[in-house]
């Protein structure tokens, strides 16, 4: 195992413990792809600042040092990557902003809060739309998605790669939820959830009668333990990382959007690059994205069970409790395929459908 990455993994160790957690472990995780391919010659120093906002312990920030290693290693340590993790540098809209002002070079959003800049993104963001990891990957690895990426051109963000966030599961801090029904509440106010800053987020929970608030990821959490939110949604391995469980009693299994990552460089820093340079950038933010999905799977059910054994009480649905969901949420498309275009819409069902037959 490379040195950085023993580095990290006893960092990400080091993180878990000092936050308090006694289990202070990740899963078994598979080790990087071995790092090959030709030297690149030499074009100056280069040094990138990455904001991420997400944990030491994500498979964002643990795929992002893979991403290093690749630069370092093929540019005999001439590319660096200064990787800032938490939100610390800002949250994703800020640091999308940061790319175009120049003062940042890389980071890593969602694709959701993205949508601002190349709205057919918010295919993303249809309720239930990939069923499956496999479905989500042809369609973020499809010729549609790398027009999204290209799409980006112009605006000052230079999009890599699309990779996991993943799949997005329900939590809340005021009871258990298996049913629209629920998010609701026939006898109590519906739950206050925290979204994503995208529209068709809030429209799926507007449309399942709860109260939602766009909000930066990193004010989530003390939005949640001061009870201004009694909650959100993301992936259970964010969930975990996030220690969202301290302040989160109720989890649902709802799987209700699949959520990419984007890995982006500011066009002002991609200009000034070396074409060899650019092109090696290129292919480790592939690799790296590949690695990501990797671990991000591997991570899946691994931190919901952690979760449980945190003490979250976490409701798995049924088949017939998720086409619950599903109907209730069928507004949305009929809101947005046309907005962000049938076809494209079709094409990525198609891709899910073909995924539950295969
Ligand atoms: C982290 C965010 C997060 C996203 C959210 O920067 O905002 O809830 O799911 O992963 O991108």
């Amino acid at each position: 195992m490379h040195n950085l990455w023993k580095r990290t993994l006893l960092m990400t160790g080091a993180t878990l413990l000092s936050s308090g957690m006694a289990y202070a472990q990740t899963p078994d995780l598979s080790d990087p792809p071995e790092i090959d391919g030709d030297m690149v010659g030499d074009h100056g120093s280069v040094t990138l600042r990455m904001g991420l906002g997400l944990a030491e312990s994500s498979p964002q920030y643990i795929s992002s040092q893979y991403f290093a290693d690749i630069l370092e290693q093929r540019s005999d340590g001439r590319i660096t990557v200064n990787v800032f993790p938490n939100s610390q540098l800002g949250d994703d809209v800020q640091m999308m902003e940061m790319l175009q002002t120049g003062t940042l070079d890389m980071t890593y959003p969602s694709s959701s809060p993205a949508t601002s800049y190349v709205e057919e993104l918010a295919v993303f963001d249809l309720p239930f739309l990939l069923p499956t990891r496999e479905a989500a990957i042809e369609a973020m690895r499809s010729e549609a998605a790398q027009e999204m990426l290209d799409a980006f051109d112009g605006t000052g963000i230079k999009a890599l790669a699309f990779s996991e966030n993943g799949f997005r599961q329900l939590s809340n801090s005021a009871r258990e939820v298996s049913s629209p029904e629920d998010v609701a509440g026939l006898d109590v106010r519906g739950l206050a959830i925290r979204t994503m800053e995208n529209p068709v987020h809030l429209d799926i929970w507007e449309t399942l009668g709860a109260n939602p608030t766009p909000m930066a990821f990193g004010e989530l959490f003390s939005a949640m333990e001061q009870g201004v939110v009694d909650g959100q949604e993301n992936p259970w391995s964010t969930i975990l990382t996030s220690n969202f469980h301290e302040v989160q009693e109720f989890g649902s299994e709802t799987r209700h959007v699949y959520t990419p990552f984007i890995k982006m460089i500011s066009e002002r820093t991609w200009d000034n690059l070396d074409p060899e340079y650019q092109a090696l950038i290129q292919e480790a933010a592939l690799k790296a994205a590949d690695y990501e999905i990797q671990l991000s799977a591997e991570y899946d059910d691994w931190s919901r069970n952690q979760l449980e054994e945190r003490g979250m009480k976490i409701t798995r649905l049924d088949d017939e409790q998720i086409a619950a969901f599903q109907e209730a949420v069928q507004p949305v498309y009929e809101e947005w395929a046309p907005r962000i275009g049938e076809d494209l819409v079709e094409e990525f069902q198609q891709i899910a459908e073909s995924s539950m037959t295969e």
